[in-house]
């Protein structure tokens, strides 16, 4: 079984208290690693080391060699990167392809990207009149925001870790990273790769444990952390917005999701049902962005139920490495629990049940795994728990359309707003209903086709503030304007 401490001061050390919690393989529930988790008196010394950092190497470095070191750090990872998909897969369960095709690529670019945007991007600039007519002009300082608590989800944790310590250390900070429970192992990975990169100690630090009353607590209570980025549940959200209140410190929000797919019977019926496929399915449904809520325009309503019933029917259950595999289980018992007591409602309001709805036979072997079957519901009011509540599970609920403002309505009656994608071979139409759904972000015949350099984030309860390009700068710096008097 590994062995996963923490990451303080570009050390891995075992918990002051010695207390350590298991990690099951969620494809057949053996214990995998087991983890140190971190006490109070722990993440005090991994804050401490972060802002020694800040004070002392890291914080003096020219901008040019931090982005040098942080080209390293992505070289690092892609020179390891198998090392990255082996843990990935380990922590998460999930199919080969989807880490090396997806995920675990996306880990180096976020250290490139955002190395690349500090290098480039200019401050503001202003020449202003005065009275005696020789004037001032005003220039704008970057400055680093101080130590960031992150504070990350277990659906696609070497992306969305990185996603935000990558532009964090960009910019100059140093970071506080508390993994979530169920994936630790990517986060202690990057620490051996930070210290082969030549970080300094202290800039990178890992703290592994729980949310309440454990580390997930400690780092956001914790008032030598500046500012905190989260990607997680609302609820959890709600919670971390309360003690980031206890010294009015700046948050960064990626929450929850039940995002809407729009198709209009003019789509390319065999490119739509590929990508509502991928949208539901990817990942076991565990992706933020991914489509819960299925609104098909009338004419084609039955043909696309029926062919999205053959692909669910026809994924591949088994081990992530399994040739041919392309379906993994959720990433635990506890949360499996959560998607069947909502396979269990959906019944219990009325749904047709077109697929799935419980548990798949599976080999004795793999019999002990978080599995569920692919799901798909229809005919339920738009009020069922199943069409407005997140499950973040493989199902979604696909009812008919008949107007371009039905369907608008029927997208942004939701209290999240993360993303829809709109399916449609008529241009105009993709760009007047993009205009119009409340989103954070839209994808038209396609789905997490992602630039790093657009604005990411969601409306309503599903985030605030955007990260993405110049945006995660706006986070991770504050501006200080210089005013000169000529
Ligand atoms: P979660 O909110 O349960 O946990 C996320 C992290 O917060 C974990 O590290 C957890 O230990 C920590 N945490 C929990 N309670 C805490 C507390 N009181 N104080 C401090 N930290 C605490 O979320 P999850 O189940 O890990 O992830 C799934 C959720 O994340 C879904 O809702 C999904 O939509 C959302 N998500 C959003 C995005 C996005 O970009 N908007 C991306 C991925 C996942
Ligand atoms: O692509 C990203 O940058 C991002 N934050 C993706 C979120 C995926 C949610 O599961």
């Amino acid at each position: 079984m590994l062995q996963i401490d923490n990451f303080i001061n570009g050390e891995f050390v075992a918990a002051s208290t010695g207390r350590r919690f298991e990690k099951r393989s969620p494809v057949d529930s053996q214990p995998i690693a087991s983890i140190a988790e971190a006490s109070e008196a722990d993440v005090d010394r991994a804050v401490a080391a972060a802002r020694s950092a800040l004070e002392g190497e890291w914080g003096q470095m020219s901008t040019a060699k931090r982005v040098d070191i942080l080209h390293a750090v992505a070289d690092e990872i892609t020179r390891r990167f198998d090392d990255f998909v082996a843990a990935e897969m380990a922590d998460t369960g999930q199919p080969h392809h989807v880490m090396t095709h997806a995920f675990i690529p996306r880990g180096a670019a976020n250290f490139k990207v955002f190395a690349d945007i500090v290098k480039n991007v200019p401050t503001e600039a202003f020449q202003m009149d005065t009275p005696d007519g020789e004037g001032a002009i005003n220039y704008a300082l970057r400055v680093p925001k101080g130590v960031i608590g992150v504070i990350s989800p277990w659906n696609a944790p070497f992306l969305l870790m990185t996603w935000k310590v990558g532009p964090a250390l960009a910019c100059g900070n140093t970071v506080v990273v508390k993994p979530s429970e169920e994936t630790p192992l990517t986060a202690a990975l990057l620490g051996e790769v930070m210290n082969s990169a030549g970080v300094p100690k202290g800039v990178y630090n890992v703290v592994n444990g729980f949310g309440p009353d454990s580390a997930g607590e400690f780092v956001t209570r914790h008032q030598g952390v500046d500012a905190i980025t989260f990607t997680g549940e609302t609820r959890t959200g709600s919670t971390i917005m309360k003690a980031a209140s206890e010294g009015i410190r700046d948050v960064s929000f990626e929450m929850g999701g039940k995002n809407a797919g729009i198709i209009f019977a003019d789509c390319d019926f065999d490119k739509t049902i590929d990508g509502i496929f991928r949208s539901a399915f990817l990942n076991t449904g565990q992706v933020c962005l991914g489509t819960e809520r299925v609104y098909v325009e009338r004419p084609i309503f039955d043909r696309f139920v029926a062919a999205l019933k053959v692909k669910a029917e026809g994924v591949k259950f088994g081990r992530p490495t399994e040739v041919g595999v392309n379906y993994g289980p959720l990433i635990s018992h506890e949360h499996r629990d959560k998607v069947l007591s909502y396979y269990a409602k959906a019944v219990a309001e009325g749904a047709t049940v077109v697929t799935g709805g419980g548990v798949p036979d599976m080999p004795s072997e793999l019999a002990q795994g978080a599995w569920v079957q692919p799901t798909i519901w229809t005919d339920l009011p738009e009020s069922a728990a199943v069409v407005q509540e997140e499950i973040f599970g493989p199902c979604c609920h696909i009812c008919p359309f008949d107007t371009e403002a039905e369907v608008i309505q029927l997208a942004n009656a939701s209290d999240y707003g993360l993303s829809t994608t709109i399916w449609t071979e008529n241009l105009a139409r993709a760009h007047r209903v993009a205009a119009k759904v409340n989103v954070g972000i839209t994808w038209v015949n396609s789905w997490f086709l992602r630039d790093l350099r657009t604005a990411f984030g969601g409306s309503k309860q599903s985030g605030i503030g955007r990260e993405g390009g110049v945006h995660s700068l706006e986070f991770y710096t504050e501006m200080r304007n210089v005013c000169i008097k000529l």
